[in-house]
């Protein structure tokens, strides 16, 4: 699956007020010049979109795998309308990789299904350091950006249903 040529932002034009949205972000410190640039992308998009810093909630979780435990806390306990989980999983030697991958985005996938709340999968699965720094400063953009305005979208979403 390739994201080259894909400009998410470009089709974010129909953004909503975001004023009084409230996000949590769990950030993975394995890969933390990765994860530290997709956080970084994050806030600026929300805050950009006219989020108050004050309104995200940021939390940190040693490893990738953590990140199911650390958005289902924030989920039950962040005050907060959506989650955004941002990792950086990149392939080793051994299977562990596929293990990690496949923990993470079924244990996000359930919580995004049954908490409440809209749960981001901010994990990149890379091959090499080279793949991940493309996906944070080089020609694909900061990803970081994406999944804000996913996690955006997603409560606007929730929001007009509730209306
Ligand atoms: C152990 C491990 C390895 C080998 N690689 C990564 C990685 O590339 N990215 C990541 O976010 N975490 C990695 N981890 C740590 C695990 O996610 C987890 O923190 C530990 O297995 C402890 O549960």
């Amino acid at each position: 699956m390739s994201s080259t040529n894909y400009n998410f932002l470009q089709e974010s034009s129909a953004v909503p007020d975001t004023s009084n949205m409230r996000f949590g972000i769990v950030v993975s410190e394995w890969n933390n010049q990765i994860t530290d640039k997709l956080l970084e992308g994050a806030i600026d998009t929300l805050t950009q979109h006219g989020v108050p810093e004050s309104n995200i909630t940021i939390g940190h979780v040693p490893g990738s795998f953590e990140l199911v435990f650390g958005a289902s806390q924030m989920a039950k306990f962040g005050y907060v309308d959506a989650i955004i989980a941002i990792g950086c999983v990149i392939r080793g030697d051994t299977p562990h990789f596929d293990y990690i991958c496949e923990a993470v985005s079924q244990g996000i996938g359930q919580l995004n299904a049954t908490c409440g709340k809209p749960v981001i999968f901010g994990l990149l699965t890379v091959n090499n350091m080279d793949q991940a720094i493309e996906r944070t400063t080089g020609p694909l953009g900061n990803k970081g950006s994406e999944f804000a305005v996913t996690a955006i979208k997603m409560v606007d979403y929730a929001w007009k249903l509730e209306k």
